[in-house]
């Protein structure tokens, strides 16, 4: 009975920090052996030590890094699993997502609803490379998997680049809103817009002892988090920011995006700059600190846990 209903949540799930600059070689040689086409998504996984040969970054979500040269597409395909993509390196390549294309920078929070068309492409003179966050272990435990190629490597572009920009991240909405499903119609959350608040937060406001100052993305029809599955974060730490410990039951994989700092974890320091990824398992004490100010972008399952009525959290 104690094995099966545990006092606290137990876990294979193991902190762990992988440093851009140790993976970023691997990833470019990667780029040598094969290209996207054949590969399909040529992407590394960062697979959580804890839990080997399950293609995980934590119990419930997987997480990779894929990378787009410059001419390449990832051909076509649609599948139950959603993904989302934060943006690491380069500039200027898209993802097509049901007939509509987004160029990406670096810091860009991108969506790919279940069972939309996406392809992605590079024209531009770099390499791309972001981080995928998928829902695939959850669709996996619930044994709901599909997925379909299209005949062609690129979809048919329908509607102008940003068109979702203007109909529903701007503050008006259509009359007729013809928008079906449970992602949000924004499709590409820019950094440049995401920064700004930020930053009026810091210069305006005091910041949260556990979080600094933190938002989680939303759905403009609704408020709720923009994706179903996987909700997505982004915090800014002060310079000299030393947070309290704080947990919650949603593991949850961090990106830095700016800054340099170092987070407890159940005990253990990790060290972080740009482009660093670590996660954080369920109910583990994590606190952050910050030598300099710092932009953080996370994700987790808490937009399925508080669905259950499963998700907790404790602040220090
Ligand atoms: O871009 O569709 O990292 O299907 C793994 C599976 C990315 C994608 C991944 C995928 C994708």
């Amino acid at each position: 009975m104690s094995s099966l209903i545990t006092k606290e949540p137990k876990s294979d799930c193991q902190p762990h920090l992988w440093r851009y600059d140790d993976v970023r070689p691997a990833l470019m040689e990667a780029g040598d052996i094969i290209s996207a086409k054949e590969a399909v998504r040529r992407v590394l996984i960062l697979e959580n030590p804890g839990m080997t040969g399950q293609s995980k970054i934590t119990t419930s979500l997987y997480g990779g890094l894929q990378l787009v040269l410059p001419g390449e597409v990832a051909p076509c395909h649609r599948h139950s699993q959603s993904a989302l993509r934060f943006v690491l390196e380069g500039q200027g390549a898209h993802t097509a997502v049901d007939g509509e294309k987004t160029y990406m920078s670096p810091g860009d929070f991108v969506t790919t609803p279940s069972m939309a068309w996406h392809d992605h492409g590079n024209t531009s003179d770099q390499p791309m490379v972001w981080l995928d966050g998928l829902d695939i272990p959850i669709v996996q435990f619930f044994d709901a998997s599909f997925v379909e190629d299209l005949d062609k490597d690129e979809q048919k572009i329908t509607k102008p680049a940003n068109t979702s920009q203007f109909l529903y991240g701007e503050g008006l909405l259509p009359l007729e809103n013809d928008h079906h499903g449970s992602c949000s119609p924004v499709f590409n959350y820019t950094y440049e817009k995401s920064r700004r608040t930020l930053e009026f937060l810091r210069s305006t406001q005091d910041s949260d002892r556990n979080h600094g100052y933190k938002l989680h993305y939303s759905n403009p029809l609704d408020g709720g988090y923009a994706m179903p599955t996987m909700a997505t974060f982004l915090q800014m730490l002060p310079k000299g920011f030393a947070g309290q410990p704080y947990r919650s039951t949603d593991a949850t994989v961090f990106v830095c995006v700016e800054g340099r700092g170092m987070t407890n974890i159940g005990g253990q320091d990790f060290a972080w700059s740009p482009r660093d990824i670590f996660v954080v398992p369920s109910w583990q004490k994590v606190s952050h600190q910050a030598d300099e100010e710092s932009v953080l972008f996370s994700y987790s399952d808490r937009a399925v846990q508080e669905k259950l009525g499963l998700w907790r959290e404790q602040k220090g």
